[in-house]
């Protein structure tokens, strides 16, 4: 028996259909005994695990672990399943071990961490675990040899969602998974690519993927679509992919094989590269049923976003802004303030842009993080190399220090003054006020009236300090914050 094991991550009515674990029961459907352990659902993974591990011979328990509170989860279960049953080896997999692979090995109760795409090298785990290939044949494999030292295997090509069959939906209680969002009452989540073939140099899925990103083909999302619709009822999607649109055809080809489908939907996608798509195609998408679509903008200087390695000029992300209204479609665009060299400037800079967004498009939803860094392949955003130490261990990445850091609340980075910090903070208070995201389901109207009414004068005048009467009022009814979905 395969245990594969997803932390718990978010809060329960923001759960989703883990997809991480769910690609791996795809390749162990059918050929393999395996069982999903969702610490999003089961209030208690850990004890789950344990049973599991008593009943039936567990031959291997395999994590899924992503910076920030999944880690406390993870660190939580698998340092007491280890000291319960320390003959189960523990592989961990997804963007923490990615990213982290020495912390994630240092770490006594991991013995295996997987590297960027997982379904092969769990697939080839599983041989060299039976005796049947050695560990060091493993691409995307790092582990700790007989020695206790670090092996990082060379890098696995990664291949496209068509190359590995469907998610074992099936395997999974749909109602638990299908909550209501903003885009309807049974949403879910899918996956349609894999990677990105931008180098941003502060992003996540640059040094986990490398620089490829593959598509899945339009004809299999259109089917695994119809799938969830007609068997579970969903009527609305958010699409994970880092791109959902790169060419124009392939947009098209999807969005006109989405519209009569009636869903509603959610994606990611680039500034530059929709703004290359004719009038024709954006009215296709939101044919198809395209409610929002996330931007990452990062900055309104163009300094910044050079730095960044964005390969997009802020002028083009207001052009965007203007453009896409006429088609009805919610922009979200997300910022990344706290330039190191510069903090100040960036900061100035970016919240006057903000308005000039706003000004634009007041429908645009806006979501603020404060820079911290991911380490890369070639350099940080920022050249921070040096300045900034990584925690060693999973236990420390657990800290309160790190979670913060983690979930960019916090980032405590030497850079930026903690004036800065707090101005950025209150600007998003007072906007997250005036203008409160529409994604937020159960705030009530009079909820939203009171924070557009007491915020405004602050909006108008551009006073954004000491907004303690907006911070009662979020608390009070608890309004949704974009930037930290998962807390
Ligand atoms: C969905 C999602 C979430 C969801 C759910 C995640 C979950 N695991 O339950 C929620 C909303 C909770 C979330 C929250 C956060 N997220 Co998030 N999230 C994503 C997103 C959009 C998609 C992830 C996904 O489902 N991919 C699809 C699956 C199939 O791919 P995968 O996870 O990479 O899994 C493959 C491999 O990694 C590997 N693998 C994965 N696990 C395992 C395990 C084993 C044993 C093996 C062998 C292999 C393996 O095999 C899989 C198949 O190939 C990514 C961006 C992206 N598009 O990748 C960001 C991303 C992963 N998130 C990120 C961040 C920063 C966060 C937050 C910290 C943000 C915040 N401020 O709140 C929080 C904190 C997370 C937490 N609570 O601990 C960053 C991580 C970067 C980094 N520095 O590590 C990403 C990359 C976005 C970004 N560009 O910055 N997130």
């Amino acid at each position: 028996m395969i245990l594969l094991y997803n932390p718990r991550a978010t809060k329960p009515r923001n759960r989703r259909h883990p997809l991480s674990i769910l690609a791996l029961a795809a390749v162990l459907e059918g050929r393999e005994d395996y069982e999903m352990i969702d610490g999003n659902v089961d209030q208690v993974a850990t004890e789950t695990i344990c049973r599991a591990i008593q009943k039936d011979s567990v031959e291997l328990l395999a994590v899924t672990v992503m910076p920030g509170p999944q880690m406390v989860a993870a660190v939580e279960s698998c340092r007491r399943i280890r000291a319960l049953f320390p003959r189960v080896p523990i592989v961990w997999g997804g963007y923490f071990p990615s990213i982290y692979a020495d912390a994630a090995l240092n770490a006594p109760y991991v013995d295996f961490a997987v590297r960027g795409q997982g379904e092969e090298t769990l697939l080839e785990l599983l041989d060299a675990l039976r005796g049947k290939r050695a560990l060091a044949s493993i691409r995307g494999l790092s582990f700790k040899d007989a020695a206790g030292k670090h092996r990082h295997n060379p890098e696995r090509l990664m291949k496209g969602p068509d190359a590995f069959p469907w998610y074992p939906y099936h395997r999974l209680p749909a109602e638990k998974y299908l909550l209501p969002s903003f885009f309807g009452r049974r949403t879910a989540a899918h996956h349609a690519s894999i990677g990105c073939p931008y180098q941003c140099s502060f992003c996540g899925v640059v040094p986990a993927y490398g620089k490829l990103e593959k598509m899945e083909s339009p004809a299999r999302t259109e089917a695994i679509l119809r799938h969830l619709k007609r068997n579970y009822g969903m009527d609305s999607v958010q699409f994970y992919d880092m791109n959902f649109f790169l060419r124009e055809d392939h947009a098209r080809e999807l969005a006109d094989r989405m519209a009569t489908m009636g869903l509603r939907w959610w994606c990611e996608a680039r500034v530059d590269v929709m703004l290359r798509y004719s009038d024709a195609t954006f009215e296709a998408i939101r044919r198809a049923g395209c409610a929002m679509i996330f931007f990452g903008a990062e900055s309104g200087s163009d300094w910044v976003l050079k730095e960044m390695n964005k390969h997009l000029k802020a002028e083009q992300t207001l052009e965007l802004s203007r453009r896409i209204r006429q088609f009805g479609i919610i922009p979200e665009f997300s910022f990344v303030l706290g330039n190191p060299k510069d903090p100040e400037r960036d900061t100035r800079e970016c919240l006057q842009f903000i308005r000039r967004i706003k000004g634009f498009n007041p429908a645009s939803e806006i979501i603020i993080y404060h820079y911290t860094p991911v380490p890369q392949r070639e350099r940080m955003y920022g050249n921070v190399e040096g300045k900034i130490a990584f925690p060693e261990t999973p236990e420390e990445w657990a800290t309160e220090r790190w979670q913060d850091f983690a979930v960019r609340k916090d980032p405590m980075t030497p850079w930026l003054k903690p004036m800065t910090k707090r101005r950025i903070d209150n600007f998003r208070m007072v906007v997250s006020s005036r203008w409160p995201t529409v994604q937020d389901i159960r705030l009530p109207a009079w909820g939203r009236r009171l924070l557009k009414a007491l915020s405004a004068w602050r909006y108008r005048l551009g006073f954004y300090a000491f907004p303690f009467e907006l911070r009662f009022v979020q608390r009070l009814i608890q309004l949704r914050k974009p930037e930290a979905e998962s807390l």
